[in-house]
């Protein structure tokens, strides 16, 4: 099986999880990195053994021909790099959040689509395993039909200390974290026909907000409250960053609890069996769930790339989470319910 080339643009917090990632999600090789301060691209490098650093994208793309690009840059650079890759019709994996609106989203798709380059949204979690066993749960049958559920992404974890930058987004808890779990909510339960959101800031000295409470309606009928809060205050049990999940349906009731755990509960009783995500020595412990989620997700656009599966996070299918998330602003800036496209 061919080893697949690949540069990495960007060489922030994520970049190293992204690139140990790559290393156990199948045969593919760094061959050049860039990154804006080319110290840190020549640090990663060195740690990676990737032989080339480059100061520039364009002189990157000019002068390497590689199977595809990863995108790990802030998300103000999503659209000019990938672009930038289309130009040179190369694949491109793009960092989530996609972009930072849904218009500047959906040109990012539209040129990709134009120029023949697919896009794949590096969007991991959906792909950790307690979320998977739960999708599993609800796939069998067991509790019936799923008529409501809540998810919830509540910390005091102090997230700015490795990513400082989200201080200075104007818009932060639902582009950082709601991309993600708004994606899970797809994922788990389909499309949303309508939303309301209501967004709050907690911490005096960051500019977005840090807290949100999200309504869906979805198009199964079915209601969702995605809540989200990163306050830093004092939680009995504060799991960062695990996503706690509850699941009522017509037969029974499912459960994502922290700590892993996957509580089934029907008419014969509660089953509770733990489902901890694979570890690996690269991941921060602290980031644990989400960074093995890296490794099924990459693996995943991996095969997509060599044309073996389907990609789950497609720069299509990734334009609907975007639509939520932004819908999701307008809704508390206007105070009202937002209608999705159909
Ligand atoms: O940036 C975020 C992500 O993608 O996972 C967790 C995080 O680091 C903080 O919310």
């Amino acid at each position: 099986m061919r080893t697949l080339r690949f540069a990495a643009l960007g060489a922030g917090f994520w970049a190293r999880f992204q690139l140990a990632g790559w290393r156990e999600a199948g045969p593919c090789e760094c061959v050049a990195i860039y990154n804006r301060t080319r110290a840190k691209a020549e640090a990663v490098a060195s740690e990676f053994n990737i032989p080339k650093v480059y100061d520039t994208p364009e002189e990157l793309l000019g002068n390497e021909q590689v199977d595809f690009v990863d995108v790990i840059t802030a998300v103000e650079t999503h659209a000019p790099l990938v672009e930038l890759a289309a130009r040179h019709r190369r694949p491109v994996v793009c960092q989530k959040p996609m972009a930072t609106s849904l218009e500047e989203a959906e040109r990012m798709v539209r040129v990709c689509r134009e120029a023949g380059v697919p896009l794949y949204i590096n969007e991991n979690w959906r792909w950790q395993t307690p979320i998977r066993e739960l999708a599993g749960v609800l796939q069998s049958g067991v509790i019936g039909t799923p008529f409501r559920a809540r998810i919830d992404m509540i910390s005091g974890f102090p997230v700015f200390a490795n990513q400082p930058f989200l201080k200075t987004v104007e818009e932060f808890i639902l582009t950082d974290l709601g991309s993600h779990t708004l994606d899970v909510a797809r994922f788990l339960f389909g499309e949303a026909e309508s939303l309301c959101c209501q967004i709050q800031r907690v911490h005096p000295d960051i500019r977005g907000e840090d807290v949100s409470t999200t309504m869906l309606r979805m198009r199964n009928g079915m209601t969702i409250l995605v809540e989200m809060a990163y306050a830093e205050n004092c939680l009995e049990r504060d799991r960062f960053p695990e996503t706690a999940i509850f699941v009522e349906a017509d037969r029974g009731s499912a459960e994502l609890t922290l700590d892993y755990g996957i509580r089934v509960t029907t008419s014969a009783g509660t089953h509770l069996r733990r489902v901890p995500p694979p570890r690996y020595a690269w991941a921060d412990p602290a980031y644990d769930v989400v960074h093995s989620s890296i490794v099924p997700c990459q693996a995943n656009l991996l095969k997509a790339l060599r044309g073996e599966e389907p990609a789950e996070t497609t720069g299509e299918d990734n334009l609907k989470t975007v639509r939520l998330v932004f819908g999701c602003y307008q809704s508390a800036r206007m105070d009202q319910v937002v209608r999705l496209p159909g």
